[in-house]
């Protein structure tokens, strides 16, 4: 069978925890650039799900409880596979990414594997301990792959579905974002940066610091 027989070209993949205000709308603007959206919804309590319009270019993958954000994008990331798409974008929930970015993903992705958005040329508006975080999981993972890793813990990202199969998570939660670029530098992935705004608003962290040191040393061993 020919291959390029139905490929979908485009495919977003949102994972979202609890973001009842902001799913409508960032599903809406994100398919104004994609084919399809891939939603998963990791055992939202708060009825996030019922805000997503019913539309055919949506794709919604439940867990009935909460699994992990690196859990979920690995069903996102199947399923773009299994819909034969050629890239594939992934960006978050709480409308910091803005969508209306995602073509210049496309631009930078005829050139790369994988495209990271990058905040930290602009930090006025990111929280102390984030600027400091993101800046020395940055320098470990530079160190350990031997590529210049500028924000290692942006989730707006690209990539090119064939590679995926090859950089799929293994770590359930946010140490995930990590763990992909380590197997995607071992791989011999390009891996680029574009510079996308840093957003702030009065959206609460859900990630918890402990587990997300923890869980970046583990990635560090891999
Ligand atoms: N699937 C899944 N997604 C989650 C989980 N926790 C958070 N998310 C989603 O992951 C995205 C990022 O979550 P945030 O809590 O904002 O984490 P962050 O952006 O890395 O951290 P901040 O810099 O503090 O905003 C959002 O879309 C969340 O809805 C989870 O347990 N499972
Ligand atoms: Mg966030």
């Amino acid at each position: 069978m020919n291959s390029t027989l139905n490929r979908v070209e485009t495919c977003a993949v949102i994972p979202f925890l609890n973001e009842e205000k902001t799913i409508k709308d960032i599903v809406e603007k994100t398919l104004e650039y994609v084919d399809f959206v891939i939603a998963i919804d990791d055992g939202s309590n708060d009825g996030s799900e019922s805000k997503i319009a019913n539309n055919n270019k949506v794709i919604l993958i439940k867990n009935k409880i909460n699994r992990g954000k690196g859990y979920s994008l690995s069903l996102g990331f199947r399923k773009s596979i299994e819909l034969n798409s050629l890239y594939t974008i992934t960006l978050d929930a709480d409308l910091q990414h803005p969508p209306e970015y995602i073509p210049k993903f496309f631009d930078k992705l005829r050139v790369s594997d994988i495209v990271i958005g990058n905040r930290m040329h602009d930090f006025k508006d990111m929280p102390a301990q984030r600027i400091l975080s993101n800046k020395l999981t940055s320098a470990l993972l530079s160190m350990k792959t031997k590529k210049k890793i500028l924000d290692s813990q942006c989730g707006f990202r690209g990539y090119r579905t064939k590679i995926l199969g090859s950089i799929i998570p293994e770590f359930l939660g946010f140490e995930a974002e990590s763990e992909i670029i380590v197997k995607a530098a071992r791989n011999n992935c390009k891996i680029d940066f574009i510079n996308i705004p840093t957003i702030y608003g009065d959206e609460k962290t859900k990630m918890r610091a402990v587990q997300a040191i923890a869980g970046f040393i583990k990635v560090l061993f891999v």
